[in-house]
C-alpha cells in the first residue's frame, strides 16, 4: 500500500539551536508585528499545511495564483497568500533584506527574506480570487478595509510556531498527524472541515461518509478565524468534544486546525483539500455551498452551490485526495432517522431547524428537540447563548443636566438589585467624571472620549452579562450611536431619553450650574452655551417634569419586561 501520505511533510523551521542563534540575531533586523490573520498563516507555512509553499507569495506567484490557481512553476494553488503591510513600513524595506516577524507580544516566530515588494490592485484580486469586488464578502472587506496597501514576498526561515494556550492537546501540526495516522494504523483518512456546531445531521453524514469510503474519520475544524458571527471557537470545541463518544470507539479523531478561512467558496474547498492532503488525510468531504460567503449585496449567493465539489472533483488526482461529496441529511420523521435527502421515502415527513430558528429558540430558551441536536450540545450552546431574561444589557440615559437622569438611573439600580437576578452597575455622568475621566473638560473631543470610556466598560459589563445603567449627558448622536454598536454585540442596549425641557432644568438649577453658565462663568455648558442632540429614536423618553421618580423609574422597568430583559423565572 502507498503510505506516501503518512511520511513526513517539509516544515519551514530551522534546529533549536539555529533557532536560538537567529533569534538573537533577528532583535536587530526592521521587523513587522503580524496581525491575526497572518499569524494563523504564518503557523500553517512553517508546519507544512501550506506545502509546497515556502514563504509568503512573491509577485511572480502571485500573478499565476490569480490568473491560474498555479505559482509560476505550474503547482496547483488557489489562494494568494500575501504579507501586506503598512506605506510607512514598506517605505523603510528593500528586496533582499531580511525582517523579523513578530507575534503580538513581540517574540519573533520566523525571519522572512524579502524578495518582492508591490502595490496589488485590490480589486483585480477581489474579482480573481472571490468573483466579485464586493465588499459584502468578507473577504472582500477584509481586502479593501484591513489590508494594507503593499503586499511583501519571500522565503520564511522558522524559528517557532505561534503559542496557543487553549485546548493544547487537540492542536496537532501535519507531522503530529501523520505520526499519529501511522501509529494507529489508519491508512485511509476521512477530514470533515467545519466552522460549526456538530449536530445530529453532521454526526450522520460523517459517519456514513467514513464507513462509505471504509475511512477513519478525522473532525478538523477551523479555530484561527471563521465567518464574523461565528459561534466562538471556545463553545465549538466543548460541543465537539461532546460528540466525539457518539462515534464507535477509535474510528474517530478530532483536532483543531488554526487556519484564517477566506470563504472563498470553490477556491477555497480546493484550498482547504491541499491542506487536508498535507494533514494526511486520503479523502476530503465536500458539502453544497463549501466555505460559501452568505449573500452578496443583491441578496444572491456568490457561488453555485455546486461550484466548489466541480473545482475539487476536477483537480482531485492531482492533488492527491478524494472527494467525497456532502449529502445533505435530513430527519425523517416516521421512521425516527435521518436519511440523505434522496432517499426520503415516498411522502414522508420531513423534520427541519434552520440555523436561524436554533438562534432564536437559544434566544427565547425554547425546546431543542433530541432529533435535532445531542443533548450536551445543546447544553453547550445554551451556556454560550443564554436567554435574553440572562443576557447583560444596559440601559443609557441621556439628556440635559438637571433633567433627573441620575435620580432615575439611582432608582432603577436599587429595584433591579431588589429582583437580584444579575449585577447592576451604574456609571453616573458625575461619578464617571471623578473617577475614569478626572482629566478631561467639556469639547466636544474631550466629552466623545468620555462617552466612549462609558461604552467601553458599560460593553465589559453586558459581555459578562451585568446590567450597566448609565447617565451622562451624552449629548451627540453619533457617539450614542457607536455606543450602541460596541454594546449590542454583547447585549441589548435600551436608550432612555430623559427630555425634561431645559426650562424646567434651569428653573430646579439643583447645583447652581446653569446661573453661572449664563452669567458666562461656566463655558460650554450643555444647553445654554453647547449643543444637545436630540435623539430621534429612543426606547423610552421621559420628561420628569411633576412626574414622581418612582414612576419614572417603573415606566424603564416596564420597558424592559416588555423587551423580555426582565421578570422571567426558571
Ligand atoms: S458629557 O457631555 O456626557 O460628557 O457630560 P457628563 O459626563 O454627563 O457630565 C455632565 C455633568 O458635569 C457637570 N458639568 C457640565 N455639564 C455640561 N456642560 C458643562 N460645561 C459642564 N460643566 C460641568 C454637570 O454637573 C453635569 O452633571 P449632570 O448630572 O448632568 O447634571
Amino acid at each position: 500500500m502507498n503510505l506516501d501520505n503518512l511520511a513526513p511533510i517539509p516544515e519551514l523551521y530551522v534546529s533549536h539551536e539555529s533557532a536560538l542563534k537567529l533569534k538573537e540575531e533577528a532583535a536587530e533586523l526592521p521587523s513587522w508585528d503580524l496581525t491575526r490573520r497572518q499569524l494563523c498563516d504564518l503557523e500553517l507555512l512553517m508546519n507544512g499545511g501550506f506545502n509546497p509553499l515556502k514563504g509568503f507569495l512573491s509577485e511572480e506567484d502571485y500573478e499565476g495564483v490569480l490568473e491560474h490557481m498555479r505559482l509560476a512553476d505550474g503547482t496547483l494553488w488557489p489562494m494568494p497568500i500575501t504579507l501586506d503591510v503598512s506605506e510607512a513600513f514598506a517605505e523603510c524595506i528593500e528586496p533582499g533584506q531580511d525582517i523579523a516577524l513578530r507575534d503580538p507580544e513581540g517574540v519573533i516566530l520566523a525571519i522572512m527574506t524579502v524578495s518582492d515588494k508591490w502595490r496589488p490592485d485590490k480589486s483585480r484580486e477581489a474579482e480573481k480570487v472571490f468573483g466579485a469586488d464586493e465588499v459584502a464578502h468578507p473577504a472582500v472587506n477584509y481586502l479593501h478595509n484591513e489590508a494594507g496597501p503593499v503586499y511583501l514576498g519571500g522565503p520564511i526561515t522558522g524559528i517557532q510556531p505561534p503559542v496557543h494556550y487553549d485546548f493544547r492537546s487537540r492542536r496537532d501540526t501535519p507531522n503530529e498527524l501523520r505520526a499519529f495516522f501511522r501509529k494507529m494504523g489508519w491508512r485511509r483518512i476521512v477530514a470533515f472541515q467545519t466552522r460549526n456546531p456538530l449536530h445530529r445531521a453532521h454526526q450522520e453524514l460523517t459517519f456514513r461518509a467514513a464507513r462509505e469510503v471504509q475511512a477513519n474519520l478525522l473532525i478538523h475544524p477551523v479555530v484561527g478565524m471563521t465567518k464574523p458571527g461565528d459561534v466562538d471557537h471556545f463553545t465549538r470545541v466543548r460541543c465537539y468534544e461532546a460528540v466525539l463518544d457518539k462515534y464507535p470507539p477509535s474510528t474517530t479523531h478530532l483536532s483543531l486546525l488554526n487556519l484564517a478561512m477566506r470563504m472563498a467558496g470553490p477556491r477555497e474547498a480546493l484550498w482547504h483539500a491541499l491542506i487536508r492532503r498535507n494533514h494526511g488525510c486520503t479523502h476530503f468531504i465536500v458539502g453544497r455551498d463549501h466555505a460559501g460567503p452568505g449573500k452578496n449585496s443583491k441578496g444572491e449567493d456568490f457561488y453555485g452551490p455546486y461550484d466548489a465539489q466541480e473545482l475539487v472533483a476536477a483537480h482531485q488526482d492531482e492533488i492527491g485526495i478524494e472527494m467525497v461529496p456532502f449529502k445533505h441529511m435530513v430527519y425523517v420523521e416516521e421512521k425516527a432517522q435521518y436519511f440523505p435527502v434522496d432517499e426520503v421515502p415516498e411522502g414522508a415527513t420531513i423534520l427541519n431547524i434552520s440555523g436561524t430558528e436554533l438562534r432564536r429558540r437559544l434566544r427565547e430558551g425554547l425546546e431543542i428537540p433530541e432529533w435535532f441536536s445531542f443533548p450536551e450540545v445543546v447544553a453547550e450552546l445554551r451556556r454560550a447563548y443564554p436567554p435574553r431574561h440572562k443576557q447583560g444589557f444596559t440601559v443609557f440615559f441621556t439628556g440635559l443636566s438637571g433633567s433627573g437622569k441620575s435620580t432615575i438611573a439611582n432608582a432603577l439600580m436599587v429595584k433591579l438589585m431588589e429582583i437580584g437576578d444579575r449585577p447592576v452597575t451604574l456609571l453616573d455622568g458625575d461619578v464617571v467624571r471623578k473617577h475614569l475621566s478626572s482629566e478631561l473638560g467639556f469639547s466636544k473631543e474631550h466629552r466623545d472620549l468620555n462617552i466612549r470610556r462609558i461604552g467601553f466598560v458599560a460593553s465589559e459589563i453586558t459581555k459578562n452579562r451585568g446590567i450597566a445603567i448609565c447617565a451622562p449627558i451624552a449629548p451627540y448622536e453619533a457617539t450614542r450611536r457607536a455606543v450602541r454598536e460596541m454594546i449590542e454585540q454583547y447585549g441589548a442596549f435600551v436608550l432612555v431619553h430623559v427630555a425634561t425641557p431645559l426650562e424646567e432644568c434651569e428653573r430646579r438649577d439643583r447645583k447652581g450650574l446653569y446661573k453661572l453658565a449664563r452669567e458666562g462663568k461656566i463655558k460650554e455648558f450643555t444647553g445654554i452655551s453647547d449643543p444637545y442632540e436630540e435623539p430621534e429614536n429612543p426606547d423610552l423618553r421621559i420628561d420628569t417634569t411633576g412626574l414622581d421618580v418612582d414612576y419614572c423609574a417603573h415606566q424603564v422597568l416596564l420597558k424592559l419586561e416588555q423587551l423580555g430583559l426582565i421578570g422571567m423565572r426558571d
